[in-house]
């Protein structure tokens, strides 16, 4: 059986997670800790990166965006998560890097904050980090305005979702939910939903 090595704490485990109950593939959860279950994680996968996703042939995929490919190129035309027109694809793609660079703005946030004592931590670096963080909420929700309603959870949904319930989770003082609506109305309706239930950020 596939294995999914990760806390659904992470936007990259969960977005995962709930892709492949999406796809229809049956897989275990591991959710082993990067931080506290260190030792036995490296026993895994050397490099200690979430989500690690083994394959029933031991092949090791890591980085969320390369497993979700190797999936997405094998679902059922019904079942894909992103479009095929290339047009729709690349706006698609757009989004998904904006929402990509804020989680990893915040995951630096989340990092300087927690791991580095209060003397080393390093003002303009967070300064710098926030910037961009606050920069790619505004595109992402002026890309997300700019698309066609829909309920369908695609991977744009999956995505927004995931990492708007762990921004607004992990640091809602940095990132006001007032000043960007669209987002969090997206989160509201897809959270809701039963593969986002299935796998709650916790
Ligand atoms: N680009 C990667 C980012 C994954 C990532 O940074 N995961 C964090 C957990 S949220 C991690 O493994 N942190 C431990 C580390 O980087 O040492 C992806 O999309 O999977």
């Amino acid at each position: 059986m596939i294995k999914l090595i990760g806390m659904m704490d992470s936007p990259y485990v969960r977005r995962v997670a709930i892709s492949l109950e999406l796809y229809g593939v049956e897989f275990e959860s591991q959710p082993l800790s990067v931080f506290s279950t260190f030792e036995a994680f490296s026993r895994i996968n050397p490099v200690v990166k979430a989500p690690t996703l083994i394959l029933d042939n031991e092949i090791r995929l890591m980085d969320s965006s390369l497993i979700l490919n190797y999936f997405e190129a094998q679902a059922a035309p019904e079942r894909r998560l992103l479009p095929a027109a290339p047009g729709a694809l690349a706006n698609d793609l757009q989004t998904l890097g904006f929402i990509l660079a804020a989680a990893e703005k915040t995951v630096q946030n989340v990092y300087e904050h927690n791991l580095r004592p209060a003397e080393k931590q390093h003002g303009s670096w967070i300064e710098r980090i926030t910037i961009q963080l606050l920069a790619a909420c505004k595109e992402w929700n002026a890309l997300l305005e700019a698309r066609p309603v829909s309920d369908f959870p695609d991977q744009v949904a999956v995505t927004s979702t995931v990492v708007w319930t762990f921004i607004q989770s992990m640091i809602p003082q940095v990132v006001n939910a007032a000043d960007f609506r669209k987002i969090q109305a997206i989160a509201d309706l897809f959270e809701a939903q039963a593969a986002f239930k299935k796998y709650p950020f916790n």
